[in-house]
């Protein structure tokens, strides 16, 4: 069988654990020949450090996908995070639309917000913007801030929901996209928390979740949609992957917090690799 290839279009942080520098090993350890268009370099992520580099990208990526276009790659998945400014992001739809065939599954995780707030560096209309680039997504994976913001609906609590309205917000977020749906952040008891998933095809709601650990760590959100990419180009379901990508990340959180590392610094995700493959059935 032949070896899967995705593009991975996103950020290179260059300390802190996110973005392509998650991406990128993640996705390769699954196996999975992983392309990158890096759409900026910056010393930090822009999560609690201050005073980081940003070197801009933008002008590189309609070139380098021209010239992956002239190479007549095939590409199985497009997966795409963080992106930096509105002409990024009209730049990926256009990157999209060259390099996707029928056989490619475009990911998005619409990266700009957390905690029921859009990161500083966004503008109030950059949801807008980025809402047009998910209707590309054949899989959306946003967490219960991106997803209110893509939908100008407000943001629910943890607390203030219940299953109901998770199933409303995932059916409307699989009308906008017109696929299915990964929502991160979702808790229905205190000591728990994970994913809900929505199959398009099938109009269910699924549900994976894990035993709670207290503390923001940065980086999770790429962490769990990176190991999401892995296991459903592997071939599992989408179920399936979410919770293979729930157990990951937790399990890279708890290691993570019983270091006692600075919750800038990224998770440790590297050590977790191992236990990842077992669950893909890969080692
Ligand atoms: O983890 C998402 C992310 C990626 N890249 C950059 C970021 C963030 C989140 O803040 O700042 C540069």
């Amino acid at each position: 069988m032949g070896q899967k290839r995705i593009a991975a279009i996103h950020d290179i942080s260059c300390f802190g654990k996110c973005s392509l520098t998650v991406a990128l090993p993640i996705i390769s350890a699954a196996g999975i020949e992983t392309s990158v268009i890096p759409t900026a370099v910056l010393s930090t992520h822009t999560g609690g450090f201050t005073g980081f580099t940003y070197r801009d990208l933008t002008e590189d990526i309609m070139p380098v996908v021209d010239h992956w276009k002239t190479l007549d790659l095939a590409f199985d998945g497009i997966y795409t995070g963080f992106l930096g400014s509105f002409e990024q992001v009209r730049l990926i739809e256009q990157t999209i639309d060259k390099l996707k065939t029928e056989q490619t599954l475009v990911i998005i995780d619409p990266v700009m917000a957390d905690n029921g707030k859009l990161y500083a560096i966004f503008s109030e209309d950059f949801p807008e913007e980025m809402a047009r680039l998910c209707k590309k997504a054949d899989i959306l994976v946003p967490n219960l801030t991106e997803a209110a913001l893509l939908l100008k609906e407000p943001y629910m609590a943890e607390g203030t929901y219940t299953q109901a309205d998770i199933e409303g917000l995932l059916r409307r977020l699989s009308d906008l996209c017109s696929g299915d749906v990964v929502l991160t952040g979702v808790s229905f008891a205190p000591e728990k928390l994970g994913a809900a998933v929505y199959e398009r095809k099938t109009g269910r709601a699924e549900y994976a979740f894990t035993r709670r650990i207290d503390g923001y760590y940065h980086g999770t959100g790429d962490v769990f949609a990176s190991a999401v990419t892995s296991a459903v180009l592997n071939g599992f379901t989408l179920a399936q992957s979410a919770a293979i990508a729930v157990d990951f990340t937790a399990a890279a959180i708890l290691r993570t917090k019983q270091a006692g590392t600075d919750i800038r610094f990224g998770v440790n995700f590297e050590q977790e690799i191992p236990a990842f493959l077992k669950a893909l059935h890969l080692a």
